[in-house]
């Protein structure tokens, strides 16, 4: 029964003891809600007004319009753009606290905080366009921080967002121009769609649409200024070796899982718990203090600093049916509200640390960079002080963890790359896609969903097509999937990659001093670290003097679920990238719509929605697009 909702065996040993120990889960959740509303699934429940909420009826027997007169085309299209502006906003928040960090550290006001990678500042200075030279990094730090808080500030409807102008190909930058979706602000543009989705304003679906595209580039946007600025501030990913899965909770140590999005915080707590780790040991933690991370933190931390991954979304709650985890500290997003109940029926202290970001039954502490050092020390505390109480008799780790080599960001793998040709470090790579040794890239994103058994589409997916010589790049709770099945080792590219793939990843591999070939998926970092697989794909398009729309890279988000994915899948159709989804999307109660995001935007961007929910099938047409756009390049 459990394997069929999740295929990661740390889950499976974990749901009976959930069960007899009467904690209910996601999918105890997930069934108790069968059956899902069909208005719902369809995209056509409008709850725009007070007047709603109303739906409209697919059979075409009921209501064909809202109150107001909206049909299923408008709904649908409002409700999809919605969940942009949503997902968006997220992403550009976080982009934002980051920002305003490195503000903050340019004018010396944040001790906690520093610029741990001077190279990268420069590197995004000039990436910026921004005149640099004579100035020290403070200097520069506060002109990178301008430059990028004129994202969210540029009244200038014609200008376009600066991180966006200064990331994509030309060609991409001219196509999006002449459809008038390229963001000036991405506070503005999130604001548009919330207004001209009231009830009485736009119901043009196309124009609805249009408007969410703009809104999606506005998150690509916010992604990558989120990426670029957090390697300045807290180090750019390198290659590490690493471990993922619950079996990295470890049962002498007082475990700490940092747990949402946002590095600010997780980077302080790792610090200062290096310091308090004796007062851990004293408390009578032989082993110290050991942080893991879930979820897109845990991306972020595993990255930067080979922090082990104890779990992606699905299994966040199962991590505290372990028992023994003493803290849980959340920032923002996809933290499931259920947490603090879990946490109380154990030991845990679940911590929430963002004004904005609270959960009933969970201790708050307020996190603010100024303040940085004593909230984390505070926090840290509280897991020690919770370890005491751990009740040992309800320890259940589950014995399953996979070592992960992570950390491939732009910078590393093109520096793998060179260690090949050091004059001309992207000529390895593209000489074997032109040769078919590497018949395409394929990134991987996006969540767990309770809709696809745990991890199993990531990983049916990854399989077929590294055994037909595609590059795997991952990113989010894509990349949590495979570091959690032994995807990320060397032993996996032996053993699933296609002959020529495998050549490839073992010459760049043993080049670049790691004794043997890459992992078979290479973990580019959290789901705003998406950007870091475009300007790869960038860069390789710049070089060949063609536009991302013909380069054989497809996406693939095979258990999306959040609206930030919707966000993310959105903008890499806008930037002319086949975007998989292995999740039904909730729009198919338009056919206008459905057609517009799977095939219009086609013709219009190069880029579309491919929906198919059988990953086996859903693989075969990634395979089918690859070689498409092969033939296009005439390779
Ligand atoms: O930003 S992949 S479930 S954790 S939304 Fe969330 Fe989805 Fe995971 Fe990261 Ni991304
Ligand atoms: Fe109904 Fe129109 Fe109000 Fe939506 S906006 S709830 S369709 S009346």
């Amino acid at each position: 029964m459990t394997m069929k909702l999740t295929t990661d065996p740390s889950a499976a040993t974990l749901l009976p003891i959930a069960k007899k120990e009467g904690i209910s889960t996601v999918w105890d959740r997930h069934r108790a809600m069968q059956p899902q509303c069909g208005f719902g699934q369809l995209g056509v429940c409008c709850r725009i007004c007070w007047k709603g909420p109303c739906r409209i009826d697919p059979f075409g027997d009921g209501p064909q319009r809202g109150i107001c007169g909206a049909d299923a085309d408008t709904i649908v299209a409002r409700n999809v753009i919605r969940m942009i502006a949503a997902g968006a906003a997220g992403h550009s928040e976080h982009g934002r606290h980051v920002a305003l960090a490195l503000q903050g550290v340019a004018e010396g006001r944040l001790p906690a905080c520093q610029i741990r990678d001077e190279a990268k500042l420069r590197a995004v200075a000039a990436k910026l366009g921004l005149c640099t030279e004579g100035q020290d990094i403070p200097a520069i730090a506060a002109a990178v921080a301008k430059a990028t808080l004129e994202d969210f500030q540029n009244q200038d409807h014609d200008a376009p967002c600066n991180w966006i102008e200064a990331t994509l190909t030309k060609k991409r930058l001219e196509r999006l121009q002449a459809l008038h979706v390229v963001p000036h602000n991405i506070d503005a543009v999130i604001t548009q769609i919330m207004g001209r989705t009231l009830v009485g304003c736009d119901a043009d679906p196309v124009n609805l649409i249009l408007g969410g595209i703009k809104g999606a580039l506005a998150d690509f946007d916010g992604m990558c200024l989120a990426t670029e600025l957090s390697d300045a501030l807290f180090g750019t990913p390198s290659p590490v070796i690493t471990a993922a899965n619950l079996g990295v909770i470890k049962p002498d140590a007082v475990n700490i899982a940092v747990h949402g999005h946002n590095p600010l915080l997780s980077e302080v707590v790792c610090e200062v718990a290096g310091q308090m780790d004796e007062e851990a040991r004293k408390a009578g933690a032989p082993a110290g203090i050991n942080i893991v991370g879930i979820c897109c933190t845990g991306n972020e931390v595993m990255v930067r600093h080979g922090i082990p991954l104890a779990a992606n979304y699905l299994s966040q709650e199962l991590a505290l049916v372990t028992g023994a985890v003493d803290a849980m500290v959340v920032d923002v997003q996809c933290i499931m509200p259920s947490v603090s109940e879990i946490g109380a029926c154990f030991h845990t202290a679940v911590i929430t640390t963002m004004a904005e970001n609270k959960i009933p039954g969970a201790t708050h502490v307020d996190f603010k960079e100024e303040t940085a050092l004593e909230n984390a020390r505070r926090i840290v505390a509280a897991a020690i002080d919770a370890y005491k109480r751990r009740d040992p008799r309800r320890v259940n780790i589950p014995d399953f963890k996979q070592t992960a080599i992570v950390g491939f960001g732009v910078e590393s793998v093109v520096g793998a790359l060179a260690t090949l040709n050091p004059e001309d470090p992207l000529q390895p790579l593209i000489e074997n896609i032109a040769n078919g040794n590497i018949r395409g890239i394929a990134l991987f994103a996006g969540c767990n969903s309770t809709q696809v058994a745990q991890d199993s589409s990531f990983v049916t997916m990854a399989k077929k097509l590294a055994a037909n010589n595609v590059l795997l790049l991952a990113t989010g709770c894509g990349a949590g999937s495979f570091a959690k099945h032994g995807l990320m080792t060397q032993e996996a590219t032996l053993e699933y990659a296609g002959d020529s793939l495998k050549a490839v990843l073992t010459a760049i591999g043993t080049s670049a001093g790691l004794n043997g070939p890459l992992p078979l998926v290479l973990h580019m970092g959290s789901c705003v670290d998406n950007s870091r697989a475009v300007q790869v794909a960038v860069a390789v398009a710049d070089k060949l003097g063609v536009d991302l729309d013909q380069l054989p890279l497809v996406a693939s988000a095979p258990e999306a679920m959040s609206e930030k994915a919707v966000a993310i899948g959105t903008w890499s159709v806008a930037l002319g990238i086949p975007t998989h989804l292995g999740t039904m999307p909730q729009v198919t109660g338009s056919a206008k719509v459905t057609e517009l995001l799977t095939q219009t935007a086609k013709d219009l961007l190069g880029g579309y929605f491919l929906v198919e929910l059988d990953p086996n099938l859903a693989a075969d047409k990634l395979l089918e697009v690859i070689e498409e756009r092969r033939k296009g390049l005439g390779i």
